[in-house]
């Protein structure tokens, strides 16, 4: 073996002429890698006597430690000089909003919104969900809830019918979310307590309609259940949506599927009950349908038959969410929720 011919002066004028991190670490390679000088001779160490082993193992571990220092100052310094010139040429403005903004983040729906602000009210008030069929037989549609053959939901106009392949009965998209209601009562005994949040199929398209909307219908079936009970349920839940403030009335009115049944309207959001645009000079927003169950609809699920002296008695519900919605972010067509303008949506 060669006796150790290292220069620290060739070394470190070598190291004087490295200029970037990636040079340095070859540089490195060279003397203290794998197959670098200062290693080979290390390696070779075992076949030489051992004094002048001890001596060469010596010079040689005095070498490595020089070697390895420098370089290590080195790196520092062409690191911190290569950062230096990357900052420079690539200038850091750390005031201005992140990378991450320019991929616009998704948002839900304003009926989405409202749809869930309204089913968690009524979970809170022990309500469950319960969903059912979008397309529908005229029977659970229209039959069941005694809304008769002769009766205008039925119209051409109203209604949207569906190609029927498979059943004798007229198939319908649902109007409103009501045969949930049929088909709930029809799989399970009282009590019951849930709301029916769904889509709704209308043919119909103004500034206030649009041919598919959103409904939460409810119902309630108890020993006991009363007007009250509906007025107490459906006050608490317009004072939640709305404010613990609004007014509240109830209007007497007529659906074939509650007896009594009723409006429900709250005093104007808009003008504060003086009349107004939106009121139409009412001070009166109408919000909500509701009443008690039509006895002749707890026959048609054959309540009445089943439970023999039946002393059950329940409330129903219907609102539309679109209808919410505009009241709530004032918006004055309805049209706006399905146009997909990104104008309109970003602002929920
Ligand atoms: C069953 C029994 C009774 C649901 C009800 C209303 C009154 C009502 C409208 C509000 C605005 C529909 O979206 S809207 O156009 N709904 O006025 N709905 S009572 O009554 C039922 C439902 C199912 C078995």
């Amino acid at each position: 073996m060669d006796t150790i011919s290292f220069s620290k002066e060739t070394f470190l004028h070598e190291l004087s002429q490295v200029t970037s991190t990636v040079e340095l670490n070859q540089f490195k390679a060279s003397y203290i890698g794998k197959k670098g000088i200062i290693t080979n001779k290390l390696k070779e160490l075992g076949k030489l006597a051992n004094e002048e082993r001890a001596a060469q193992g010596k010079s040689l571990n005095e070498a490595r430690a020089f070697i390895d220092e420098h370089i290590r100052a080195q790196e520092t310094v062409l690191y911190k000089n290569e950062l230096k010139k990357k900052l420079a040429h690539k200038k850091l403005d750390i005031t201005l909003p992140g990378a991450y903004l320019s991929k616009k983040p998704g948002g839900r729906h304003p009926v989405t919104l409202v749809m869930t602000e309204i089913s968690e009210i009524f979970i809170y008030m022990g309500f469950t969900i319960e969903e059912g069929p979008e397309i529908e037989t005229d029977y659970y549609n229209f039959e069941a809830l005694n809304i008769l053959k002769n009766h205008p939901a039925r119209d051409m106009q109203d209604t949207f019918y569906a190609e029927n392949t498979t059943t004798t009965d007229t198939l319908v998209l649902r109007t409103h979310t009501s045969p949930v209601q049929i088909r709930t009562m029809q799989r399970r005994k009282p009590p019951l307590r849930f709301i029916a949040p769904g889509k709704v199929y209308r043919c119909d398209s103004d500034i206030s309609h649009t041919p598919v909307f959103h409904q939460i219908e409810g119902l309630m079936v108890d020993k006991g259940i009363s007007f009250s009970n509906l007025k107490a349920v459906l006050e608490a839940f317009i004072h939640r949506v709305f404010s613990p403030q609004t007014p509240v009335r109830f209007r007497p009115s007529f659906f074939p599927f509650t007896e009594p049944s009723s409006e429900v309207d709250i005093g104007c959001i808009l003008c504060a009950g003086k009349g107004c645009r939106v009121c139409k000079g009412t001070g009166w927003i109408e919000v909500l349908g509701a009443g008690m169950v039509n006895p002749q609809v707890f026959k048609n699920v054959g309540y009445i038959t089943d439970l023999g002296d039946f002393n059950y008695s329940g409330f129903a519900f219907g609102l539309g969410m679109e209808r919410i919605a505009m009241l709530k972010y004032g918006i004055d067509d309805i049209r706006l929720f399905y146009e997909s303008d990104m104008r309109f949506l970003k602002q929920f």
